[in-house]
């Protein structure tokens, strides 16, 4: 890039006329940013480039194809599909979304997550489980976790992880239950099933992770969740069409990020402090502003050696305090189904598994145990028969380490055993993800880690250097799903973090007369 022209002066900054501006990651943080910077009010002026390690855009949304069935390898759901959410809105004007999802009614609806349909659930001892029994397990579960949102802001909290909150409160009801010390056993076990959801729903191994004072402070908006028939990722070709063609540049592994006074640039005017960001290629890009929109995978992987001067220590500690796990999806066709053709969702008991009790240590002999559950991908028509198993944490990450053919044995054994059917089919196909593999992510999404709180994402996405004012302008700006304190973990929350960044910049060049963004 050529330095720019040197506009009008604010205070002592002297205001490019045309600033660079460096998106890093093209996710959907990071074309949102770019797309609000280039078409807020219809004016192109800034100079918007977008560097991105892999060879596509989407990042965390993902969709595969395999003989026409799409695979979400991501993203799944619009999380509250409502007016308040900006991806429910802009996938309904690209005309993304069937009309259940868009129906008004489909909006109000109050359900505080991913409700579970229909389920049956079998054991590992191979016989399906009343649902009566699952469902007050169920209930009784989500009454607690419902319980553990209401500690926000609270000076005291009784526990200091949700598992351990959880864990007590069941501890607790368990003595006041009239059973039998055998169906006592088998409500921990059912009850196990949730607190491995919820593992997969925060992103994390265990609930003993995710700290409870701030838990409440993610948000829920109203709407049933819903996906888009033909993938999430036509959302991001649909932000891609509207932006102007070769704008992102793919194989750029951004590796150190200079900034502060460590990168000063000849200008007309004299040496100028600017951002000069260098590839692992070891191309250089000069800027005004960078928008970074790194994983927190990525920034706790590299937080050490990405930027020069280093983040001050705060920035630092937030990075390593918050939390960010690892969350996979196994995707799984079979000739023929061998559930029944209403069932939403397929759950697995294990005998002696406990919330009470320490999970089984021997993660190549039990790993698929951790599985939460296998959603059934409908309708019919557009999946054939497909199961999609979620499973979280260190066996997850076990997971990804196994060959296809390796997984697909000890899955076929895990459906042979809870159906009681030696003959049962194995799946004819199989799609997985490997989000804790991939270099420019390392693991799925973030959570509130115990000894970390909000305000640790709100210090996350505070911009360099920290004394910005309207005189100094913000050099880099941090965006991303893991900086948005009430929408962390969403879709919604990433896109929502890089207009923000982007209307960072355009309110600092609004003060700045003749240079604007
Ligand atoms: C949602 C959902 N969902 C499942 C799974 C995953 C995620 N999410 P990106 O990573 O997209 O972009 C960064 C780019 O940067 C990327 O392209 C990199 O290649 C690039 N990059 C990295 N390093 C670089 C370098 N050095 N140089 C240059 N470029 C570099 N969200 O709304 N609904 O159903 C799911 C799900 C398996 C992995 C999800 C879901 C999360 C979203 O996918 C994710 O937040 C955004 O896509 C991130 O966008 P981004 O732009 O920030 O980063 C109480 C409480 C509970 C809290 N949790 C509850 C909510 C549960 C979340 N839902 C999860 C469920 C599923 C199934």
């Amino acid at each position: 890039m050529e330095p720019p022209p040197v506009g009008e002066r604010a205070g002592s900054y002297k205001a490019p006329a045309r600033p660079r501006v460096l998106i890093v990651g093209a996710g959907i943080a990071g074309l949102g940013a770019a797309h609000r910077l280039l078409l807020q009010d219809s004016q192109r002026l800034a100079d918007v480039r977008v560097l991105e390690a892999s060879r596509r855009v989407g990042g965390r949304i993902r969709t595969a194809r395999l003989r026409n069935k799409v695979f979400e390898i991501g993203a799944h759901w619009i999380h509250g599909p409502s007016k308040e959410n900006p991806v429910f809105q802009l996938a309904s004007k690209f005309g993304l979304l069937d009309a259940d999802a868009l129906a008004e009614e489909n909006q109000q609806v109050e359900v505080g997550g991913h409700p579970l349909g229909p389920s049956v659930c079998y054991s590992s001892w191979g016989q399906q489980l009343s649902p009566g029994t699952v469902d007050s397990m169920g209930l009784l579960f989500s009454t607690l976790l419902e319980e553990s949102r209401q500690f926000v802001h609270k000076a005291k909290v009784p526990a200091p992880s949700v598992g351990e909150y959880l864990k007590k409160a069941i501890a607790q009801s368990v003595k006041e239950w009239p059973d039998d010390e055998e169906t006592k056993r088998l409500k921990l076990a059912i009850l196990n099933i949730f607190f491995k959801l919820e593992c997969c729903v925060s992103g994390t191994h265990s609930l003993d992770l995710v700290a409870l004072g701030p838990f409440g402070e993610y948000a829920m908006l109203p709407g049933l969740d819903c996906t888009f028939p033909d993938g999430y990722e036509g959302l991001i070709n649909c932000i891609m069409a509207s932006l102007p063609e070769g704008i992102v540049l793919f194989n750029k592994q951004v590796k150190t990020i200079y900034w502060g006074n460590s990168y000063l640039e000849q200008m007309p005017t004299g040496l100028s402090s600017g951002v000069q960001v260098e590839c692992e290629d070891g191309e250089t890009f000069a800027a005004d502003h960078v928008i970074l929109t790194l994983p927190l995978g990525f920034l706790k992987e590299h937080k050490d050696t990405l930027f020069c001067p280093p983040l001050p220590p705060h920035k630092m500690a937030a990075i390593s305090q918050l939390g960010f796990g690892t969350n996979n999806k196994i995707f799984l066709e079979f000739d023929q189904p061998f559930w029944e053709p209403d069932c939403q969702i397929l759950e697995i008991a294990w005998a002696n598994e406990s919330p009470l009790a320490e999970p089984p240590a021997d993660l190549e002999a039990t790993w698929f145990q951790k599985i939460a559950g296998f959603i059934v991908l409908h309708p019919p028509e557009r999946y054939g028969h497909m199961l999609c198993g979620f499973i979280a944490g260190k066996e997850s990450e076990f997971m990804e380490t196994l060959t296809d053919t390796e997984v697909l044995t000890a899955l076929t054994q895990v459906f042979r055993r809870v159906t009681g059917n030696p003959q049962l089919h194995p799946p004819k196909n199989m799609v997985r993800s490997k989000w804790h593999s991939d270099p420019y992510t390392r693991g799925s999404y973030s959570y509130v880690a115990v000894d970390s709180c909000g305000d640790d994402i709100d210090l996350l996405a505070q911009p360099l250097p920290e004394d910005v004012s309207d005189s100094k302008p913000p050099q880099v700006c941090f965006a991303g799903e893991a900086t948005h304190r009430t929408f962390y973990s969403t879709t919604h929350g990433a896109l929502l973090s890089g207009w923000r960044e982007a209307n960072r910049l355009i309110h600092f060049y609004k003060k700045v007369p003749h240079a604007v963004l």
